[in-house]
């Protein structure tokens, strides 16, 4: 008879520590809800040090985060480490702070959420979104809701922001929470991976989740607003698992959405078409302004092979990242 292996847990030196695998669903403080491959959910604390190099982090671990978990004793599940991060997003924990917040990690996609009417939403507005996903490396995509309200003009208006922002490499959507339409293809694009959803209060993201969730059974409406408004719950996103399975990371407001430190000279890499454009300048620093000689950028917006809007956007980026002293290097979040 084989002599019986003696197990850990039998010594009454040796703890019997297990570990289980999940990811980052909710973050709340101190506090950590951790998703397990059966769908379960954990509360879990952390133990370790999981600060970034070189940046002051008020939550160290992230919603998305894949994190292995130690379990200790009954009542104390504790994160003890993450897996090395594809991509995550931050943003400074208050105005005047010099620590950041991470809002999310290993995204695959981001969604900006946004209407042409109640409420307008700028195009400057869009390619700052744009702009900082390509600063992030997550593909973009742009989703035009409420288009069950439009009449004539402001289809015509729908037809030239697609066309601008598809030929630009941008996948464009026309959807309506309240009609259903364009829901489909939503939850197509939606069923795989971590999709942040973002766009200004009052767009619809609450609507479009139920819509590709009932059960979410999130609030809609002018109500949920003051919800954001907290000091505190404005900083914590929370990630819900669709019925297709995908995984959607709702972000409290788009000023939410990065905080980058742009130089100027790296505006023009988060253009593609600027930046395109710009081998072409007289000089390779070429910033592109009005009074920059032998720019290929403004002959090309003077010729309307680059729209006028997307270049307004990237002056005023440049505007801010000029206005940088360089003491305080976290930008302006928007
Ligand atoms: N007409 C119309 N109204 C919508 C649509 N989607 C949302 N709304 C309304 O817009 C308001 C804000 O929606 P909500 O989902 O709370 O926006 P959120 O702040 O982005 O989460 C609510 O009154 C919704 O009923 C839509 O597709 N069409
Ligand atoms: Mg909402
Ligand atoms: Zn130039």
């Amino acid at each position: 008879m084989p002599k019986k292996r003696k197990s850990p847990a039998s010594d009454s030196n040796v703890k019997n520590i297990e570990t289980l695998q999940g990811r980052v669903v909710k973050n709340n403080g101190s506090a950590y809800m951790v998703e397990l491959a059966d769908g379960s959910l954990l509360p879990c604390r952390i133990k370790g040090n999981f600060r970034i190099k070189g940046i002051r982090t008020t939550n160290p671990v992230a919603v998305g985060d894949e994190v292995i978990i130690t379990l200790q004793d009954s009542d104390a599940h504790y994160i003890t480490a993450i897996k090395p991060r594809k991509n995550y997003i931050i943003r400074r924990a208050s105005n005047l702070s010099k620590e950041s917040h991470i809002l999310a990690a290993n995204i695959d996609r981001a969604i900006l959420v946004a209407t042409l009417s109640h409420p307008a939403t700028p195009t400057t507005f869009i390619d700052r979104f744009l702009a900082t996903a390509e600063a992030y490396n997550i593909p973009a995509i742009l989703v035009l809701n409420k288009c069950d309200l439009w009449d004539d003009d402001d289809r015509e208006l729908a037809d030239a922001v697609r066309y601008l922002y598809d030929s630009l490499g941008y996948t464009t959507l026309y959807v309506s929470a309240l009609d259903g339409i364009g829901i489909e293809s939503l939850r197509e694009l939606t069923a795989e991976g971590i999709t942040l959803l973002a766009g200004n209060s009052g767009v619809g993201k609450s609507s479009l989740i139920n819509s590709l969730s009932p059960e979410a059974n999130l609030r809609t409406g002018d109500i949920s607003s003051t919800h954001d408004t907290g000091m505190h719950t404005t900083t914590f996103s929370e990630m819900v698992t669709l019925p297709t399975g995908g995984k959607l990371i709702d972000i409290p407001g788009v000023k939410g959405f990065g905080v980058i430190d742009f130089q100027p000279q790296e505006v023009s890499h988060f253009f593609p078409e600027i930046f395109m454009t710009g081998h072409d300048c007289k000089y390779s620093d070429c910033l592109h302004r009005g009074d920059s000689p032998g720019c290929a950028v403004i002959r090309a917006v003077e010729e309307s092979r680059i729209a006028q809007s997307r270049y307004q956007s990237y002056l005023s980026i440049l505007d801010e990242a000029s206005e940088d002293t360089g003491t305080d290097k976290y930008r302006k979040p928007f």
